[in-house]
């Protein structure tokens, strides 16, 4: 996609806000923190990055009449608190143990494994305040809001993103089937993904069947996305990626080895297809999660 055109426009200047709230964020541990972690919890959070998760979070809350506010970036970025924290930890040594990420190297190869650990744990606790103190400040009631909270809570964890990482830990050097890696995925990338648009839309007061299909756009974007991502580790270079690719060094299991690099392409395509079938089959008019479905599958990175 060429860098001028509207959909690229439009995601670098949401990046912006996005970032403004991320050194918002930052600024608020950095009354509590040690220097260490401090400067370990900048190099995780403030280093770049696509920022879809709070870009779908904030495209959901537009898309069911969210009235427009900054506190809605301060909400989108408790997501892309606990998305860093992943990140950090993923590259320890202890789980896929890599050097490289978004261009630079990774956190610990930087700050040290003892302190990148807490710096990363103490994101998980400070995403959730920053959520719940969002959806205050959104005018959300407290049942919404406690909502909210909920959504981040379970898709990062045991259910969600930290189950769905112990199994692919666990099925490193073993050829997982279609369905073992569809379920794995769906946890470990899919969940924080749907939940993005479902915490959006609950906090722009959306009613249940909405909020039901973004979670349903959520899912299938997120399986397309996973997709994308093991094409792109197949294909590409690390200057392109900014890391280094993995998937066959580390003995996982892809989408590409089970389908082959076009069979691959073709499921994200239906993928992305389906999730906007899930809002056209409860009327939602969003045009930018349409185009962010589109994305997802053709990113370049
Ligand atoms: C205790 C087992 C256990 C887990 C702790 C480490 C962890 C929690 C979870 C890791 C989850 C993980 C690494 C998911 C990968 C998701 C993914 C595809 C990341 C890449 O996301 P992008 O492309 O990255 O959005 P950018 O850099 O653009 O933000």
């Amino acid at each position: 996609m060429s860098p001028i055109d509207p959909l690229s426009q439009r995601l670098a200047a949401e990046r912006e806000r996005v970032e403004e709230a991320l050194e918002r964020a930052v600024e608020r541990l950095a009354q509590q923190l040690p220097a260490d972690m401090l400067a370990a919890v900048r190099h995780g959070v403030l280093g770049g990055g696509k920022r879809l998760r709070p870009i779908l979070c904030v495209s959901a809350y537009e898309a069911c009449g969210g009235p427009p506010s900054p506190s809605v970036y301060d909400l989108a970025a408790a997501l892309e608190l606990i998305h860093a924290y992943s990140l950090m930890h993923d590259d320890l040594p202890c789980m896929d143990d890599a050097d490289l990420r978004r261009g630079r190297p990774s956190t610990h190869r930087e700050h040290g494994e003892d302190v990148t650990m807490r710096a990363g744990a103490a994101l998980i606790p400070a995403a959730a305040l920053q959520a719940r103190s969002a959806c205050a400040a959104l005018g959300c009631s407290p049942a919404r809001a406690r909502a909210v909270t909920a959504a981040l809570l379970e898709a990062s964890g045991a259910g969600g993103m930290v189950g769905g990482q112990w199994a692919d830990l666990l099925g490193e050097g073993r050829a997982l089937g279609a369905e073992e890696l569809e379920a794995l995925h769906g946890r470990k990338t899919g969940a924080l993904l749907a939940a993005s648009l479902v915490m959006g839309a609950l906090a722009a007061g959306a009613p249940d069947r909405v909020v039901a299909a973004l979670g349903a756009y959520g899912r299938a974007i997120g399986l397309a996305f996973q997709i994308a991502d093991d094409i792109l580790d197949a294909t590409q270079q690390a200057e392109t990626l900014g890391k280094n690719p993995s998937d066959i060094a580390l003995g996982k299991s892809t989408y590409v080895a089970l389908f082959g690099l076009e069979g691959a392409r073709e499921r994200a395509r239906v993928e992305a297809a389906r999730a906007v079938e899930a809002l056209r089959a409860v009327g939602l008019e969003a045009p930018t999660l349409v185009e962010l479905a589109d994305y997802v599958v053709a990113r370049e990175r």
